[in-house]
């Protein structure tokens, strides 16, 4: 049985700034990472950040890599942090180091795939009150809109924000993140205030391009999980949960950023099934976090995407997998989901594996694994896992063989 997908699919690899530059010393998650300011008493992180996989530094080597697996697109994330350091002063040295990795990755033959906000804020930014700031979005429109101006044709797509609800309920729900509220209200405020924020900055990209072919492409970049009632479920209202969480997480948001998204980034990790309105998975294969690896989900979730209209990119989709026991299948089973939708008709032009490399994951530090690249924490040396071999493969064929 073999598929074979569109020939202008993107195939790509995903990372973010905070996550694999190191010294990012200007966002509020290095000020975090060091010091107790925000919650006196947290567990978390594990690990500070540091020099990361140094990859300020070491980008060509990274990007070197990405030609290794035949990609012929890149996700990255440029670090508000690093560009505007403080209020309204943009750091030209930082915006130059940015042209130089964008052009080197443009000259590897990568289409840029770039995102604006990755969970990082500057240090002045959340002084302000972060994303609870009515302006928030008008800081970040400012921001975005110098991006648009200074790296114009070097980015093939922008992407306004990473994740705006993981990062609601890590930092405002749960209150694990920076800045370690647990807040209904804000939880609700700053979604609102995300949706506002990537509304604002679709506008300031666009700007004087609106309706004209050379208008950059503009989207989101959207965490959905997919939820559905447990095989066994006996009551009738685990159907009805699961589809209201389902609207929670997933459609919610884009009523509210309604023609303000040229396409959709979609980052697939795991499905919720619910039996008697209690979260129960099967588990039968999870990764090293114990997220259940069930790549249905993904299937369903591109089949509810459909409705949207526009262009779907799967711009993170992957598994923390130390002993590269499972990336194979993992990979041929969520690509088998992607072929099957696109047969279903949905307009899903690319595919960025989460992560090239492994990097800091967040609160949980180094140890989660993501990388088709492992990176030795000692020397920071880059080898590749044997699923690297696998991913190059389709890569370079465009095909898919089970
Ligand atoms: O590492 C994260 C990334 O920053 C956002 N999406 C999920 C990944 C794995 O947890």
């Amino acid at each position: 049985m073999k598929y074979t997908f569109p020939k202008d699919f993107a195939w790509g690899t995903a990372t973010s700034a905070h996550q694999i530059e190191g010294n990012n010393i200007n966002s509020d998650w290095w000020e975090w990472e060091d010091s107790k300011k925000y919650f006196p008493q947290r567990e978390f992180p594990l690990e500070s950040s540091g020099i990361a996989c140094d990859s300020y530094n070491r980008y060509e080597e990274d990007f070197d890599l990405c030609v290794d697996l035949n990609n012929n697109a890149v996700r990255i994330s440029v670090e508000w942090a690093r560009i505007e350091p403080t209020q309204g002063n943009f750091d030209e040295k930082e915006i130059a180091h940015y042209k130089k990795v964008l052009k080197s990755a443009r000259s590897r033959g990568l289409k840029t795939f770039v995102t604006l906000h990755h969970f990082t804020n500057p240090i002045w930014f959340s002084n302000l009150g972060g994303w609870t700031n009515i302006n928030a979005p008008i800081y970040f429109a400012k921001y975005a809109k110098k991006c648009a101006k200074e790296f114009n044709d070097l980015i093939d797509v922008y992407l306004t924000i990473n994740e705006p609800q993981v990062y609601v309920y890590m930092s405002y729900f749960h209150g694990i993140w920076p800045p370690n509220k647990v807040s209904a209200v804000l939880s609700l405020w700053v979604q609102i205030n995300l949706a506002r924020a990537n509304n604002k900055a679709y506008n300031a990209i666009k700007g004087n391009h609106f309706k004209k072919d050379d208008a950059p492409t503009v989207g989101i970049v959207k965490n959905i999980v997919w939820y559905e009632a447990s095989n066994s479920s006996k009551n009738p209202l685990d159907k009805l949960v699961a589809s209201f969480l389902y609207f929670i997480g997933g459609d919610f948001f884009f009523l509210m950023i309604r023609n303000k998204f040229d396409i959709i980034g979609l980052n697939y990790y795991f499905t919720n099934r619910i039996n008697n309105l209690k979260t129960k998975n099967p588990d039968d294969v999870v990764n090293d976090l114990g997220w259940w690896i069930y790549p249905k989900g993904l299937y369903n979730v591109l089949l509810s995407l459909k409705k949207y209209n526009v262009e779907i990119y799967i711009t993170e989709n992957g598994l923390a997998d130390e002993k590269d026991e499972k990336r194979i299948p993992f990979i041929r089973d969520m690509l088998e989901s992607c072929a099957k939708a696109i047969d279903k008709g949905v307009n899903l032009k690319g595919y960025f594996h989460w992560s090239l490399l492994d990097n800091y994951e967040w609160h949980h530090g180094f140890w989660p694994c993501f990388g088709l690249v492992k990176v030795d924490r000692e020397t920071l040396k880059r080898s590749k896992r044997p699923s690297f071999k696998y991913y190059s493969e389709i890569c370079k064929t465009s095909e898919l063989k089970l």
